[in-house]
């Protein structure tokens, strides 16, 4: 048939130049702009970070992409790939509202984070609902995807090459980590936790991790308390039990961005340098085949109007 069903793909965003930090970070805070303080130290992390000042936006258009080409393969003709961003435009109505101008008329929606919790992909949902609502478009979403097997197979061999440039005869521990949210999820049964955790197992177990701990990363810089404890806390206590080398698996996240190129590379790196412990991550998955497998067979099962 003629007619296509749109795919709203939903990424983080980032600024497009240094003058777009003070913007960004003014939506990330709910239209609260940042203090002179708190805007300089972004920007500083962000002049930090290797690989461009905003990689996560070439990262999400290859991941677009791909996942384009890869739904072109799998059901040619039938799917139109559209980006939606949470802090950044083409804000998540923008695609909405472009798959409208377009003429789609149903359309799936997919977060570029494996794990589910109200506070994220269940924030970028609503909002894609809201405008999908208003401009008639029918609108399914995968909510999460942290179990696939294509997914789990890209992140174990990812922890089995980076164990090999390990040295073996030295005490080694796996830390899985996600991005920190306010302790108020626990009270709102979110699913964010155990999907961490289930993940966090899976890859151990497949890629034959026995010693594994599952840490926060990037806790927000506000006064309410954050799920703990967070990686710098938890580099501190294993170095005390001994351990030299530490493998850092963000699974949380997919892409190169600011919390892994900064957070990790730079800080952690930093912070476990003085404890004796050698730091080292795994490779982000970026356009991996088999996770743009994953983000495209997940599309494809919630597309109901296939026949
Ligand atoms: O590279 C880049 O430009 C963007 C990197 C980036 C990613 C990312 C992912 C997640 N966040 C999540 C939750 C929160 C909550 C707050 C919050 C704040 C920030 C700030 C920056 C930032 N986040 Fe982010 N996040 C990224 C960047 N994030 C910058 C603001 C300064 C700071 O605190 O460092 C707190 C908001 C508030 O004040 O109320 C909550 C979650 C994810 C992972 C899932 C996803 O990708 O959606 C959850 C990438």
């Amino acid at each position: 048939s003629e007619r296509k069903t749109g795919v709203l793909v939903m990424s983080y965003g980032t600024p497009e130049t240094l003058d777009g930090i003070e913007e960004y970070y003014t939506h990330i805070r709910r239209g609260n702009p940042p203090t002179p303080e708190q805007l300089a130290d972004l920007s500083s992390r962000y002049e930090a970070i290797v690989g461009g000042f905003f990689p996560l936006r070439e990262n999400t258009n290859r991941q677009v992409a791909c996942i384009q080409d890869k739904l072109d393969t799998m059901a040619p003709g039938r799917y139109m790939c559209y980006q939606g961003l949470k802090h950044a435009r083409p804000y998540i109505e923008d695609g909405v509202a472009n798959m409208a101008a377009d003429g789609i008329q149903e359309a799936v929606g997919i977060v570029l984070a494996p794990h589910y919790s109200t506070m994220s992909v269940g924030s970028y949902v609503k909002r894609a609902m809201e405008k999908a609502l208003e401009l008639g478009i029918e609108m399914h979403f995968v909510e999460s995807y942290h179990l696939h097997p294509k997914l789990l197979e890209a992140l174990i061999s990812r922890v089995k090459t980076a164990l090999n440039a390990f040295d073996s005869s030295k005490p080694l521990k796996v830390l899985f980590s996600a991005h920190s949210l306010p302790v108020k999820i626990r009270e709102m049964n979110d699913p964010y936790e155990e999907q961490l955790l289930a993940t966090s197992k899976a890859v151990a177990e497949g890629a034959g991790v026995a010693d594994w701990e599952f840490t926060w990363q990037s806790a927000g810089r506000t006064r309410e308390p954050w799920l703990g404890p967070d990686i710098l806390e938890t580099l501190k206590d294993v170095a005390e039990q001994g351990y030299t080398q530490v493998l850092s698996a963000p699974i949380g996240f997919v892409s190169d961005h600011l919390e892994v190129l900064y957070d990790l590379d730079i800080e952690a790196v930093a912070a476990a340098e003085p404890l004796g412990v050698h730091f080292a991550r795994i490779e982000m998955l970026n356009t991996d085949p088999l996770y743009m497998e994953t983000l495209a067979e997940s599309v494809i099962s919630q597309d109901t109007w296939r026949q």
